[in-house]
């Protein structure tokens, strides 16, 4: 009879989700610690987790890729963390059978603790990198991007992101209605926590590394599935990279997302934008105020184009159209002008580096959608300011433009340009 011998298990920390500092103190932090006693040893280069739960089918094949990819570059000094939580398709088991054969696999099995969240945190925290990571269990995260990832860090980056939404990025299948839905929990991120969720172009992330230093000591309070928002909102996260991936179709397994997912992306932002108030977010970047003022000049070149097609259209002494049907045709025409312009000047130096007729197409149709929401909101308070308050139409008109070129502004930098801070 032979007994397999078996490699012991991380024990998951407990107590508050900090992070400690690799040069403080840690005995205390780390709770449990077993097997090789890994606080005495030196810090290493690397700690990379792979939250897993039900990843049974995929946990092999995303060890052996993340091995192959790092051995050859960090040889002996990374880890590979798989957190899970205590699977029914014990994957925790699956994974500690994997660790003969791989030496820089650790593995934790959570049983009084769930959530993904939580679980890239108490990885963390029983880390030894200096760099630490996060990557998805099931493939779909492609695992040679990790190397682009390294080498932003390595050229001072505090956060590097895997991003859907840069160059080169992407969703490889998804359906219009997932993109909407994807998109629609972004805009409301840049709504309730502009700072935060505007420094990246993929706020949604789950697949990035960052220095250890720009989370040491803060106390992180997760919630759901966003773990990024996180770093971003409580970190000391001064110079940000992103690096674009195509986000893979899962071959095996199923995803764990359901709306409760939705519902807490929502709540984790409202809480951090009260948390996080009055903090001053660290970062190099200075408020992207020129094109604030060349936005502003090309939409009061808008207002121009706008206004006489108003009058064109609506004056009783020319067409005498409708009044919504009016303004409806004169702002189309005015997006149209602002596009031009706003793509030539105000963001020219991003649309250069974003050449071709497509790429230059897909911007107009994002300026167009996110113009077309304004000019609802436009026609709505124009209507308002007109009707309800008897302001003269045209005083009315400038009124309800104001209120709209901010929202115009913001969305546009950050989805149609996509200017984060990896830009300025
Ligand atoms: N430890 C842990 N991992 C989780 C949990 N929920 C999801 N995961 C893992 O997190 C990664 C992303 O989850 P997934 O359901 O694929 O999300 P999706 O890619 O957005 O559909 C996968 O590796 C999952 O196995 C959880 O509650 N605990
Ligand atoms: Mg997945």
């Amino acid at each position: 009879m032979t007994t397999r011998y078996t490699h012991p298990l991380l024990i998951a920390p407990s107590g508050a989700l900090q992070i400690p500092d690799l040069l403080s103190e840690r005995s205390n932090q780390v709770q449990g610690h077993t097997g090789k006693a890994l606080h005495h040893q030196k810090p290493i280069r690397f700690s990379l987790i792979i939250p897993t739960y039900n990843e049974g089918k995929n946990i092999a094949a995303i060890v052996d890729r993340l091995s192959q990819l790092l051995d050859p570059v960090l040889a002996g000094d990374y880890e590979l963390i798989v957190v899970d939580d205590d699977s029914p398709d014990r994957t925790w088991e699956l994974a500690q059978a994997l660790m003969a054969d791989y030496p820089q696999l650790q593995v934790m099995r959570r049983q009084q603790e769930r959530g993904l969240s939580t679980a890239v945190i108490r990885g963390w925290q029983a880390s030894q990198g200096e760099i630490l990571g996060v990557i998805d269990g099931d493939l779909q995260h492609p695992p040679e991007v990790l190397l682009n990832l390294l080498t932003a860090i390595d050229q001072g980056a505090d956060l590097a992101v895997a991003s859907r939404n840069s160059e080169g990025g992407g969703v490889s299948d998804w359906s219009p209605a997932r993109r909407f839905l994807s998109r629609g929990a972004q805009i409301l991120g840049l709504i309730v926590l502009p700072q935060v969720v505007g420094r990246v172009s993929d706020p949604m992330s789950g697949y990035f590394l960052l220095r250890r230093q720009a989370i040491a000591g803060c106390t992180l309070n997760p919630l759901g599935y966003k773990i990024l928002l996180e770093v971003l909102g409580r970190g000391t996260v001064q110079h940000v990279a992103e690096v674009g991936y195509v986000f893979q179709e899962r071959q095996e397994g199923e995803s764990k997302v359901t709306w409760k997912q939705y519902i807490e992306y929502l709540l984790h932002l409202v809480r951090l934008r009260f948390s996080t108030k009055g903090k001053s977010i660290g970062t190099d970047q200075k408020p992207p105020l020129q094109r604030f003022i060349r936005f502003g000049l090309v939409g009061l070149s808008g207002v121009f184009v706008d206004m006489i097609m108003l009058y064109l259209l609506s004056d009783p002494s020319t067409l005498a159209w409708g009044l919504t049907r009016s303004k409806i045709m004169a702002s189309e025409v005015a997006i149209l002008n602002n596009f031009l312009w706003n793509d030539r000047w105000t963001f020219g130096d991003i649309s250069s580096r974003q050449r071709g007729k497509r790429k230059r197409l897909r911007r107009f149709v994002k300026f167009n959608l996110i113009c077309l929401a304004g000019l609802i909101l436009n026609v709505l308070l124009l209507n308002f300011l007109f009707n309800v308050l008897g302001i003269n139409r045209y005083v009315a008109n400038l009124l309800a433009i104001a209120i709209v070129t901010v929202w115009n502004f913001w969305l546009n930098l950050k989805l149609s340009w996509r200017v984060t801070d990896t830009q300025e």
